[in-house]
């Protein structure tokens, strides 16, 4: 039997106890926010709040969130709270919009981050036998170096390839006998597809278990790819202004992501209102980091949607889990006044036989009316269907598209491989509208 707990203590505390590490930490973290950090020093004082009469977990509520652009407006160092002579890494996240924000490691958040790794991948079921092939981006993204250390953490052995070159990394694969892939969901596919295509014999392959992470996928894009490799696929979640990934990870009962709680505080917050919300209740994940000393966050909105579940896991974990995050508070599209989620448009699409998991989700503006074409790739086997064929698909694609989104949209089906493919995280959504200059 593969021994998933880490911290075997901690992953299974009974809850009371764990609450009272939290408020222990929680109180040391805010004076060290108060005192080292200007920018939230400067909210605290302006709402008139003294942290030390934050005497409960429940308490917490009446802080003021931290937000990205807080973290922007502090580049490069602002939201350091320690001299830089403590401080040993530096990571920084561009983000798709705005300006980049800045975290710094002291070494205990390094030893800290390693440990989270180690027990993120441990919950996975990664072993010391295990051979790992770290397929993030090294760098200034969190996600390569932040594998790394943990896997080392847990010794097993580490391949850092960083992402880029697919035929190398095949190669490797089935070299170096690698048993574990690290990658984002997008280019494990792309993997898959280009190990089709140069007859990859993965029976030939000591590979078994997928670990991915840093942008959403579905339930369907799990199955598409525990079909086309031959893995199990764990989702792990985790965001650079809260330390990288090892924020919280799957089980073997994939029953939600279990939230290393002993390190981040997380409350499920109604975006619109800030207020906090139930367990169970839909809305943002707001996180304060407990033990950070580089970057510590005081309820740091991640814009990420999820729900919190209490009760406690199958595997005995006592963690919270959080519901995967499908969708951010800002990827919401307005189409003719309705909102979509692009994780919706991506379960339909992979509920049809005959097109690849590749898509794009293009909006347009035409008679001053939003206009929502979704691209998808048609498998190479039906390509070459008739027409006839191809029309049929396209129109069942249309139509449960409509019924799941409430508005209509067309669908475009496209040649094989007319969709570039991500080695990072995927970019699904090309929003014209704005470009269009029409309003
Ligand atoms: O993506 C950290 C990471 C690296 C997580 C490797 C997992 C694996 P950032 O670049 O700061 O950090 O992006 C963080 O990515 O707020 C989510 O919107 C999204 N995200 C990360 N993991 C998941 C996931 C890394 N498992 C942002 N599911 C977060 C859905 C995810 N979205």
């Amino acid at each position: 039997m593969v021994k998933t707990l880490w911290d075997e203590h901690i992953e299974v505390l009974p809850r009371e106890i764990l609450s009272k590490i939290q408020l222990n930490r929680l109180r040391k973290v805010l004076a060290r926010a108060y005192h080292n950090l200007p920018y939230y020093r400067r909210k605290l004082e302006e709402q008139n709040i003294d942290i030390y009469n934050i005497t409960s977990l429940a308490d917490l509520e009446r802080l003021p969130f931290t937000t990205k652009d807080d973290l922007r407006q502090a580049y490069p160092f602002g939201a350091i709270a320690e001299p830089m002579h403590n401080i040993v890494r530096i990571h920084s996240s561009s983000g798709t919009t705005g300006s980049a924000t800045v975290v710094g490691y002291t070494s205990q958040d390094i030893e800290i981050w390693s440990q989270l790794m180690a027990r993120t991948l441990a919950g996975c079921g990664v072993t010391q036998e295990d051979v790992i092939q770290v397929a993030f981006g090294y760098g200034l993204f969190t996600g390569g170096l932040g594998v790394h250390y943990g896997a080392e953490k847990l010794k097993a052995t580490v391949v850092p390839m960083s992402v880029g070159n697919t035929l190398r990394q095949i190669q490797i694969l089935r070299d170096f006998g690698i048993s574990v892939l690290c990658c984002t969901p997008s280019f494990a596919l792309y993997l898959a597809e280009v190990a089709r295509e140069n007859h990859v014999d993965w029976s030939q392959t000591r590979l078994r278990l997928g670990i991915f992470g840093a942008e959403p996928w579905s339930e369907e894009m799990r199955t598409e790819i525990e079909k086309k490799l031959p893995i199990k696929a764990f989702d792990i979640y985790g965001l650079s202004e809260v330390i990288g990934p090892g924020v919280a990870f799957e089980c073997e009962f994939h029953n939600g992501l279990h939230i290393s709680e002993d390190h981040f505080f997380p409350e499920i917050i109604d975006p619109r209102t800030g207020k906090v919300l139930g367990e169970g209740e839909f809305g943002e994940l707001v996180f304060t980091t407990l033990t950070k000393e580089g970057t510590p966050v005081i309820r740091y909105r991640t814009g990420d949607l999820s729900a919190l579940f209490y009760e406690p896991c199958r595997c005995g974990r006592t963690l919270v889990r959080m519901q995967r995050v499908a969708s951010r508070t800002d990827d919401m599209l307005i189409v003719r006044g309705v909102n979509v989620y692009p994780s919706q448009i991506e379960s339909v699409i992979l509920s049809f036989d005959g097109v690849e998991p590749y898509y794009q989700i293009v909006l347009t503006r035409e008679n001053y009316s939003d206009k929502l074409e979704v691209q998808v790739e048609v498998s190479p086997r039906f390509f070459s269907d008739e027409i006839k064929v191809l029309e049929k698909l396209k129109k069942q694609m249309e139509d449960k598209l409509k019924a799941e989104l409430n508005v209509s949209c067309e669908v475009k089906l496209l040649e094989p491989k007319s969709i570039i493919r991500s080695e990072g995280k995927a970019k699904r959504v090309i929003d014209l509208r704005k470009k269009e200059g029409v309003s």
